[in-house]
C-alpha cells in the first residue's frame, strides 16, 4: 500500500531499546502520596491496608509479565526485576515502563475497595515509572539492598516520630526536634515487617521455602497467592540467606 506523505513523521520517534544481557528494573512510585495518604487517612506510620493493596497490584503486574523474577515494595513504591534475557516489548524502555505502571495504577484503583472497604477513593492516584539497567548480579543485589535500607531508615525514623506524638503527646515540631541528630542505630525498634518491606518472588524451586518469613504475618505470607508460584514474603534482601533459599531468582531456569 502506498505510504501517505505524512509517514515521514515516524522518523522523529527515538529508539529506546535497552542493552541486552542486563537486569531490567522498572520502579514505580506514587505521585504526591504524602497528600494521598493524608486525604485517605492512612494509619501512621504504616497502613497495612495500603501495603497489602500495593502488593496486590504488584502481583497483578507479575501475573501479566511472566519475565518478572522478583518484585520489592515499600511505602508508595514498587520495583520489578525482569530477567536478564527478557525480550518483552523487544526491551523497549518506554513500552516496559508505561505498561507496568499503567497496569499497576489500574489495579491499585480496581482492588481499592477490597482493602479499604467503604472508604471512598477521593481522587485518582498517579504513579511515575522508570527503567534502570543493572549489568551484574552484584549491582542488582546492591540496588535491592539500597531500597530495603531506605525502607529501614524511613521506618525507624517515622515510627519514632509518630510514637513521640501518639504516646508522649509531643507536637510534630517537638518530635522532629527530639529526633534531630539521633543515629539510626539508636532508634532501636523491633518492627521486622515494616522494616523489611514486601518482596514478591516467582520461585520455581525455592529451597527452604518459607524460611525468613515474619511469623507475625504468617497466615498471609504462607498463603499461596492467585498464581501458584507467586509468593509474598517479608524477608531480608541484604543478607545471603534469601539468595541461597531462592537460587532461581538470579539464575532462572531456561524454558
Ligand atoms: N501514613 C502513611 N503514609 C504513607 C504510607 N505509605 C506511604 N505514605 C506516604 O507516602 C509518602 C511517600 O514518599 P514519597 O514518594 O517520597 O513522597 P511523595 O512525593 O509525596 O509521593 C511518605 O512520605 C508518606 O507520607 C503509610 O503506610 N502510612
Ligand atoms: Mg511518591
Amino acid at each position: 500500500m502506498a505510504k501517505s506523505k505524512f509517514e515521514y513523521v515516524k522518523q522523529f520517534e527515538s529508539e529506546d531499546k535497552l542493552l541486552p544481557n542486563c537486569w531490567i528494573v522498572v520502579r514505580i512510585d506514587g505521585k504526591g502520596f504524602h497528600r494521598f495518604s493524608d486525604v485517605h487517612n492512612y494509619i501512621k506510620p504504616n497502613d497495612d491496608r495500603a501495603l497489602d493493596l500495593m502488593s496486590k497490584a504488584a502481583e497483578t503486574v507479575m501475573e501479566e509479565f511472566k519475565d518478572i523474577v522478583l518484585a520489592y515494595g515499600q511505602s508508595d513504591e514498587y520495583s520489578f526485576v525482569f530477567k536478564k534475557t527478557t525480550n518483552v516489548y523487544n526491551r523497549r524502555a518506554s513500552k516496559l515502563a508505561t505498561n507496568v505502571v499503567s497496569l499497576f495504577a489500574s489495579s491499585f484503583v480496581y482492588f481499592w475497595p477490597r482493602y479499604f472497604g467503604t472508604t471512598m477513593m477521593q481522587y485518582p492516584p498517579a504513579f511515575d515509572s522508570r527503567t534502570v539497567l543493572y549489568p551484574t548480579d552484584k549491582n542488582l543485589r546492591d540496588y535491592l539492598s539500597w531500597r530495603q535500607a531506605d525502607c529501614h531508615i524511613n521506618n525507624l525514623y517515622n515510627t519514632c516520630f509518630w510514637k513521640l506524638i501518639q504516646e508522649k503527646g509531643l507536637t510534630p515540631a517537638e518530635s522532629q526536634e527530639r529526633l534531630k541528630g539521633i543515629e539510626n542505630g539508636d532508634l532501636d525498634l523491633s518492627l521486622q515487617l515494616h522494616l523489611s518491606g514486601s518482596s514478591t518472588s516467582r520461585s520455581q524451586s525455592a529451597r527452604g521455602h518459607g524460611r525468613g518469613m515474619d511469623s507475625r504475618r504468617s497466615p498471609q505470607m504462607s498463603r499461596k497467592l492467585t498464581r501458584p508460584n507467586i509468593d509474598r514474603l517479608h524477608v531480608d534482601l541484604i543478607g545471603e540467606q534469601f539468595w541461597t533459599d531462592y537460587p532461581d531468582i538470579l539464575n532462572p531456569p531456561k524454558r
